[in-house]
């Protein structure tokens, strides 16, 4: 919701706390604010300023002057120490990073620790380390002459990266693009989810005070549409875009960019199939499609949302795995033991419940679920709904074919390999696949024809950060990760030597 600054309804601006930019090294605000909002609770937790078009010009501006300055004269050993520093910062300031995710998103605190701040600081790490002790090619070649030549690459930055983010996993995948880039020896201009502003805005600070020069970093908040996000995408001055966000919104991107015919990456939406044999670890496949299906609320593009069950297994797993979600503890993000949180927003838990209903219309049997669970307290006013499971869809329905983004699965039950393989390649997206199996050629056969960027087997979401990650089709462009990361945020160049 946006706030002009003299809205009578709310607090007079001294008064709220407020989310700045951080443009050339200083925190700045903005006349129009919008409100940050508590998914558990429906509390503000901030006025978040919104950048428009000047701000966002002085802060790719800044970013190019930046490379001419202090930061482009960094040997990658110094911009790597530079980087550890901010891991550092991030560390010493742990539990503040902790809590800003878990005001914005409502996840539990738990998840929040093991998971989003602990990846935040390996992304540094990570991308500093492997920015330091990349190799690059030789190639040795004959010439006519006899003296032959050598042929070298370098890796130069390639300028100024826009980097828009979404609210999912807020830190851990702003950072994933940040870090990598400023290891490369680009400068920054980057835009956090508007749903999920906090920790990046208190990451410009553990910038702002590792020593990273001004202008390498910044930080715009805002909207994506006629916002932030928008004049970023058209700025001139930006050398690439990487963006990971919903499938249509690349798509919008992909338009904003082609004038200038920037170099984007694109990691986008996706509905996930787990495919469970009858062969498997019956027990391990359940607990593993319950993690695949419901962390983070089902708010990881790479949770599972289409199960395929073999069918001699399928009615002792779908009892198994109903038990399991009803289990599940939904509540405060603080509680003990707490599984699940809100959705990210009332908005966000508009579109789900509207795909519960939309499930029963299209014939679903609900195994659990399907609502909103009442609690009689604050949350109430929260965005919770119950973490559901159907069965009886053909895969055509839009409930088997749509990304739905929330904690639900539909499970269908299959006969053999080849079968479930073509059930699982019709769709429009193609991120991951989860494969639950203890044959191992299975496993090896299965996975390869699987069209998607990122197989699981009989495991997810099990990360290393040097491999490729990325989608096919609606679900993404390009690859991250490792020297892939390297190789994206890097003008890749070749000297040819005559000797
Ligand atoms: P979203 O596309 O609505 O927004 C993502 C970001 O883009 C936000 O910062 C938003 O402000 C900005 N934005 C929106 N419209 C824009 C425009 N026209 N120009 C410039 N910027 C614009 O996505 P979301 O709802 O924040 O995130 C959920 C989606 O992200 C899901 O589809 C999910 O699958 C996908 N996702 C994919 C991956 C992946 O690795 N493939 C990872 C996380 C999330
Ligand atoms: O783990 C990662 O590096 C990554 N990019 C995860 C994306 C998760 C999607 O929600």
């Amino acid at each position: 919701m946006k706030n002009s600054g003299n809205d009578p309804a709310v607090k007079p601006v001294a008064e709220r706390k407020q989310l700045r930019h951080y443009v050339d090294g200083a925190f700045v605000g903005s006349e129009v604010t919008f409100s940050n909002i508590n998914p558990v609770d429906g509390t503000l937790i901030a006025e978040v300023c919104e950048a428009n078009a000047s701000t966002v010009d002085q802060a790719v501006r800044a970013a190019q002057a930046a490379l001419k300055g202090p930061w482009g004269r960094l040997s990658v050993q110094e911009r790597a120490a530079v980087l550890h520093k901010v891991a550092d910062g991030i560390l010493a300031r742990f539990e503040e990073f902790v809590e800003a995710e878990v005001a914005d998103t409502g996840r539990p605190v738990h998840q929040a620790r093991t998971l989003d701040i602990a990846r935040a600081i390996a992304n540094f790490r990570t991308f500093a380390d492997l920015a330091k002790t990349a190799n690059t090619d030789l190639f040795e070649m004959a010439t006519a002459d006899g003296a032959g030549a050598l042929n070298y690459t370098v890796r130069k930055p390639l300028g100024v990266i826009g980097v828009i983010s979404p609210w999912n996993l807020p830190l851990l995948l702003f950072t994933w693009k940040v870090a990598p880039a400023l290891a490369c020896g680009n400068t920054v201009v980057a835009k956090p989810s508007e749903e999920s502003p906090s920790s990046a805005t208190l990451l410009a600070e553990v910038m702002h005070d590792a020593g990273v020069p001004p202008g390498v970093f910044n930080l715009i908040h805002g909207f994506g549409k006629d916002s932030a996000g928008e004049f970023l995408t058209r700025h001139p001055g930006i050398s690439a875009l990487t963006f990971t966000g919903e499938s249509k919104t690349g798509s919008t991107i992909m338009k904003s960019v082609a004038d200038g015919v920037k170099e984007v990456s694109f990691e986008l939406g996706g509905k996930n199939a787990a495919v469970v044999f009858a062969d498997t670890d019956f027990d391990a496949a359940v607990a593993g499609v319950l993690r695949s299906a419901f962390t983070n609320s089902g708010q990881v593009c790479l949770c599972s949302e289409r199960v395929y069950v073999q069918r001699p297994i399928f009615d002792k797993f779908v009892a198994a795995l109903k038990a399991g979600t009803e289990r599940l503890k939904i509540g405060y993000p603080h509680d003990d033991g707490v599984d699940i949180g809100p959705l990210i927003s009332h908005g966000h838990r508009d579109k789900v419940l509207s795909y519960y209903k939309l499930a029963v219309e299209e014939g679903a049997t609900v195994v659990t679920g399907g609502g909103v669970p009442s609690f009689g307290d604050a949350r109430d006013a929260g965005a919770y709904v119950q973490p559901t499971i159907w069965t009886g869809l053909t895969d055509s329905a839009r409930c088997v074919t749509e990304e739905i983004f929330g904690p639900v699965c539909h499970i269908a039950p299959f006969d053999n390999e080849e079968e479930v393989i073509a059930r699982v390649n019709d769709s429009v997206y193609g991120l991951a696949c989860a494969v639950w199996t203890t044959n191992l050629s299975r496993a090896h056969r299965v996975s390869r024809q699987i069209h998607v960027g990122l197989v699981w087997v009989n495991t997810w979401y099990l990360r290393d950060l040097r491999t490729p990650f990325g989608g096919v089709k609606l679900s993404g462009l390009g690859r991250e990760g490792g020297r892939y990361s390297l190789d994206f945020y890097s003008d890749v160049a070749n000297i040819c030597i005559k000797l």
